[in-house]
């Protein structure tokens, strides 16, 4: 693994290493409010890895956690309520070998089977499991007319995730209903908008989150990326102008990452052909390079 650039790829193994951290990709496009090409998302993102390095100047410190590739769960073809059974299992079976499993959507959609084949792998009910979102939404559209990547918030309530085990950083304005709004308040979710992070700063906000989360056994961390302003972020459909400034994600997701408990983060709704340069790209590559670092923080 030494190399004269030091790079992300390097820590990318076959299935099979022995890795701390597993990485699970699901291709998953249908059922998107908007349609795109979601599914693209794994392999884009495990071609940028050469192009982030290992080393940061901020703590002196080379990434070195080993990342099992466990591939992508075959779903293609398949709509959400069909792939959803596959996924959980794939994440099931990620979490019952590795500290962290990273589950690469796919759109939004993944976060549930994430959350609940989670669950399922360390034996835990709903009421002892976590939801940390970095998103503009409040994911809380109604089951209707089925799954989509617009509820997998209100799937995971109805599934008897209770609310008060919910925490929604980066909701924006303009990009929610009313009564969206009012339910995840009502429910108990624990609510900072895209405005409080701004005025309180993203470390005051993720201390909230994790204070929510006091007492909770395992966490999973949905990253939506069209949390990030999309002039950051332009491969991301729900992404808008006035998000999240992408350093305040990166720090975010350190944070968030260097806690045990959290055992899936997600990264969702990246739709790399919207972006004809390699901006959203290299984000993204970025997001593994800041969980890494969170992760190998812990002690
Ligand atoms: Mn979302």
């Amino acid at each position: 693994m030494t190399s004269a650039w030091p790079n992300l790829s390097d820590l990318l193994q076959p299935a099979g290493a022995t890795a701390s951290v597993a990485l699970v990709g699901a291709p998953l496009g249908a059922g998107s409010v908007t349609p795109g090409r979601c599914d693209l998302a794994p392999g884009e993102l495990r071609k940028v890895l050469r192009r982030v390095g290992r080393y940061d100047t901020d703590s002196g410190r080379e990434l070195s956690a080993v990342i099992s590739d466990e591939g992508d769960v075959a779903i293609a073809g398949l709509d959400i309520a069909a792939a959803t059974g596959l996924i959980k299992a794939a994440v099931r079976a990620a979490v019952a070998h590795h500290d962290l499993s990273l589950l690469v959507g796919g759109n939004n959609a993944v976060t549930r089977p994430g959350l609940l084949g989670m669950a399922e792998a360390l034996g835990l009910g709903l009421d002892e499991v976590g939801l940390i979102t970095l998103d503009a939404h409040f994911d809380l559209r109604g089951l209707e007319q089925g799954l989509s990547n617009g509820n997998p918030v209100r799937a995971l309530r109805e599934d008897g995730l209770p609310g008060r085990n919910i925490a929604q950083i980066g909701l924006a304005p303009f990009a929610n209903s009313r009564a969206m709004h009012e339910d995840a308040i009502r429910g108990g979710h624990l609510v900072i908008t895209a405005r409080d992070v701004q005025e309180q700063g993203i470390g005051k906000s993720v201390d909230f989150a994790m204070d929510r989360m006091e007492g909770l056994k395992a966490i999973l961390l949905d990253c939506d990326i069209d949390v990030i302003d999309r002039s950051q972020f332009p491969a991301a459909p729900g992404a808008r102008p006035g998000g999240m400034p992408a350093n305040d994600f990166f720090s975010a997701v350190r944070r968030i990452s260097a806690d045990p408990r959290v055992r899936v983060i997600d990264l969702a709704e990246w739709d790399p052909p919207l972006d004809a340069t390699d901006l959203s790209a290299l984000t993204a590559g970025r997001w593994l390079a800041e969980v890494l670092a969170g992760f190998e923080r812990r002690s």
